[in-house]
């Protein structure tokens, strides 16, 4: 991996084995909630409560959650690999900074930021946040959580996309390839010529895409490919 620009999407699969739940796994969170409700913005405007709520025990869930042997093995491989790693994570967790990393964008939010729809303020989201909150600097009483949801644009698309097209080695982590745009970006990345790998505790539904595959569970696989 010497001098090689290393971009790796993770996904929810990485944060499994710190106690975070998946999505689309048994019982997992579109299991017990659906998306139309608690994640999209007509969801949100139909039911803040309901979307807060949703969040508030996430965000309380993740700041309670340590970092597994996979996010500390990829902070080590940034740390290996100075100025050539970078983290595009769907997750919207705190884990990888946690771990260590630095280089980490979080192209669909993060649970531990709020943001205000009517002047786009973020700042740092309390525990609970309430449909009756105000933003700080505007003081609208238009709060919601700084997450991406459906039909929303992700965060830092047009750097990511230059990043996978000075990809040479592109790695997805837990993550099962049904959300766009992060699904394509093995296409983007392999039509740039990047070497492509899948690690998974499965194959996603994007697995014939990727050059090379590993399975079995994060915390064993990703030292192993670190190393
Ligand atoms: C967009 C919010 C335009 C945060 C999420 C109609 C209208 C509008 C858009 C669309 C439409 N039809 C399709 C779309 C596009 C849509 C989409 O893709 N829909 C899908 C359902 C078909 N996408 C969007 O709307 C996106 N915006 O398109 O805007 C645009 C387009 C291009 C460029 C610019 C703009 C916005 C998508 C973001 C939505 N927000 N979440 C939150 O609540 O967390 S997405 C949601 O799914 C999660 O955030 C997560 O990030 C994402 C992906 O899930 P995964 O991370 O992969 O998790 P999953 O449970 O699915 O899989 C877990 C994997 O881990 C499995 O493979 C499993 O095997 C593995 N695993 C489990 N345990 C382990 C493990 N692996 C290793 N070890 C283990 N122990």
């Amino acid at each position: 991996m010497q001098n090689e620009k290393i971009v790796i999407l993770t996904g929810a699969g990485i944060s499994a084995e710190s106690g975070l739940g998946t999505f689309r796994d048994e019982g997992g969170l579109w299991a017990q909630h659906r998306i139309e409700d608690v994640a999209t913005p007509e969801g949100f405007h139909r039911d803040p409560d309901l979307v807060h709520a949703f969040y508030n025990a996430r965000r309380q869930q993740s700041a309670a959650a340590t970092p597994n042997a996979a996010h500390i093995a990829l902070a080590r491989l940034e740390k290996e690999h100075a100025g050539e790693v970078l983290i595009i994570t769907q997750n919207v967790d705190g884990l990888h900074e946690k771990a260590g990393s630095k280089n980490v964008l979080h192209m669909h939010g993060r649970l531990d930021g709020a943001l205000c729809a009517t002047c786009d303020h973020r700042w740092t989201a309390p525990p609970e946040m309430r449909t009756s909150d105000t933003c700080p600097n505007c003081s609208a009483p238009t709060t919601r959580p700084d997450i991406v949801w459906f039909g929303e644009m992700p965060y830092d698309m047009d750097e990511i996309w230059q990043h996978l097209e000075g990809a040479d080695l592109f790695a997805a982590i837990g993550t099962s390839g049904e959300v766009y745009p992060a699904a394509a970006f093995v296409q983007d990345a392999k039509a740039s010529g990047a070497h492509t790998i899948e690690l998974n505790l499965a194959p996603s539904s994007r697995v014939s895409d990727f050059a090379e595959t590993c399975f079995g569970p994060a915390t064993e696989i990703v030292p192993l490919w670190v190393t």
